[in-house]
């Protein structure tokens, strides 16, 4: 069997693994939530990471399957352990191509009725061919029924300030690029004035790809973002993992 017929056959029957990647909410320095990000296990138990699987999802037309099941598998292993009375922000991404608020509201209503402890919002890259006034009034629709739309991998590939300026979402999640530059790099250097620019929009500013203590202290410092997300803080964790650290948070 190949890769790509075990992938095939075996994502749709319990092969998926959700990772929780904890958001820090800077002003309370607390754990407010996650990005859910995919892997997949082989049948040697082998963990396979998405950059594999992913362009196989895409090339099959098998987006919203994928989705509908990552959604599935995270809800119900979030619900089995989030306090009475606690929220949890539940980060997903969303195939661009995916964007239809039809299809996500039908797909992801189930887990945001009155009652749940979840804030959803969705993770979009930019690819070029998203269409301003369409993304749009998906976004308001999504708006509506209380989902956030954050525009992710800011600053990289076809994400440019036009979209900043004319789209209304949510907020921003700046490319991990930034973050984890050296200090005294250019991209370093661009990090502090790319943080001035998504704060001139009003939006909500998460920066990815925070892997040391120093860049952590400098973000805080900043008073410019919001929210931080990195392996210095942690890594995509298994949902034990992710568990035991909401648990510890109060
Ligand atoms: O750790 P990381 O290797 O998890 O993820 C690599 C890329 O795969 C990221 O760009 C991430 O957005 C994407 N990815 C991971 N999980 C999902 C998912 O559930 N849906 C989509 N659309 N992309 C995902
Ligand atoms: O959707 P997006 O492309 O933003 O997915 C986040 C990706 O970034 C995932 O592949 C995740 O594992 C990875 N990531 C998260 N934090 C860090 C970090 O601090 N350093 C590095 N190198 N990668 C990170
Ligand atoms: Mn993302
Ligand atoms: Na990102």
């Amino acid at each position: 069997w190949s890769f790509e017929a075990r992938f095939l056959r075996r994502f749709q029957q319990r092969g998926l693994v959700c990772t929780y990647q904890p958001l820090l909410d800077l002003k309370t320095d607390l754990v407010t939530g996650c990005e859910v990000l995919a892997r997949w296990r082989d049948v040697d138990q082998t963990l396979v990471f998405p950059d594999r699987f992913i362009p196989l999802i895409e090339k099959k037309g098998l987006t919203r399957v994928f989705t509908a099941l990552m959604a599935q598998q995270a809800f119900a292993e979030l619900a089995s352990f989030i306090p009475l009375g606690e929220r949890l922000q539940v980060n997903f991404n969303i195939f661009p191509q995916d964007l239809d608020a039809d299809w996500l509201l039908q797909t992801f209503a189930p887990f945001i009725e009155p009652g749940s402890p979840f804030d959803l919002a969705f993770e979009i890259v930019e690819t070029g061919a998203i269409e301003i006034e369409t993304a749009q009034l998906t976004i308001d629709a999504l708006r509506d029924e209380g989902i956030a739309v954050y525009i992710d991998d800011f600053g990289v590939g076809y994400s440019s300030m036009q979209t900043l300026a004319k789209l209304s979402v949510e907020g921003v999640k700046l490319d991990r690029g930034f973050a984890m530059a050296p200090d005294q790099s250019v991209m370093a250097r661009m990090l502090d004035h790319a943080l001035d620019l998504v704060q001139s929009t009003g939006l909500k500013v998460v920066v990815e790809g925070i892997e040391t203590a120093g860049r952590l202290a400098e973000m805080q410092a900043s008073g410019k973002v919001d929210y931080a997300q990195g392996y210095y803080i942690a890594r995509p964790l298994g949902i034990d993992a992710f568990a035991q650290i909401l648990t510890e948070r109060d």
